[in-house]
């Protein structure tokens, strides 16, 4: 079934794809796909700024702005979750604009960010694969081997769940398939 939630444990820790709205998700973090400026927008981050309040836009402008490639943690105010982490992945530009390498680190230091805030379990979009145009399939193997690596590489980290979220039907399939062929049959 495409919908099926899917599973995959990767030591102690473990991966799942679920269809669904991120902003909905009891987890200890959710991660928002934000523009380097932090100064919020449409997609999921006008979501996840919607859903936590206005004091998210504020402390996103006390902190400034973040590069692409990179990460900062706010709290998560009026959300279930306790932490938002804003991740910066790059514009499409073809693939050869080094949007692979920016890409894997946003995701891995999203996680580092959280595993510095005891995060146990933190939810993941497709980051760059809605307006910043990263094709979808490209974008899954990305973030599914970022994450594992980091996982594998990283056993004593706080992280026991990284949970990526798919907004639609299409999104989920691809990165089912995605996950297959990096993490083996769920
Ligand atoms: N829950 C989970 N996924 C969602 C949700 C949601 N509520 N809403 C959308 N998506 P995008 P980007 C999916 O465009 O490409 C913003 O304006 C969506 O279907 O949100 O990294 C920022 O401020 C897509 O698959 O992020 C930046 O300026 C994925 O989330 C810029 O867009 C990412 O789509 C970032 O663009």
């Amino acid at each position: 079934m495409a919908d099926e939630p899917k599973a995959y444990e990767i030591g102690h820790s473990r991966i799942e794809l679920v269809q669904g709205d991120i902003v909905e998700q009891k987890v200890d973090a959710i991660v928002t796909a934000a523009n380097s400026a932090l100064a919020g927008g449409g997609g999921v981050d006008g979501a996840v700024h919607w859903a936590a309040g206005p004091e998210l836009l504020d402390a996103c402008e006390r902190i400034g702005g973040c590069p692409t490639g990179s990460a900062v943690l706010t709290p998560g105010f009026d959300l279930p979750s306790k932490h938002v982490v804003h991740a910066v992945g790059p514009i499409w530009e073809g693939g050869d604009a080094n949007e692979e390498a920016l890409l894997a680190s946003a995701y891995r230091r999203s996680l580092q960010v959280a595993a510095e805030h005891d995060v146990r379990s933190i939810a993941f979009p497709a980051i760059s694969a809605g307006v910043y145009g990263y094709p979808m399939d490209e974008a899954a193997r990305v973030a599914l081997r970022a994450s594992e690596h980091y996982l594998r590489t990283n056993p004593g980290s706080s992280l026991r769940l990284v949970r990526f979220v798919l907004f639609d039907a299409r999104s989920f399939v691809v990165f089912a398939r995605a996950a297959e062929a990096e993490l083996g049959k769920a």
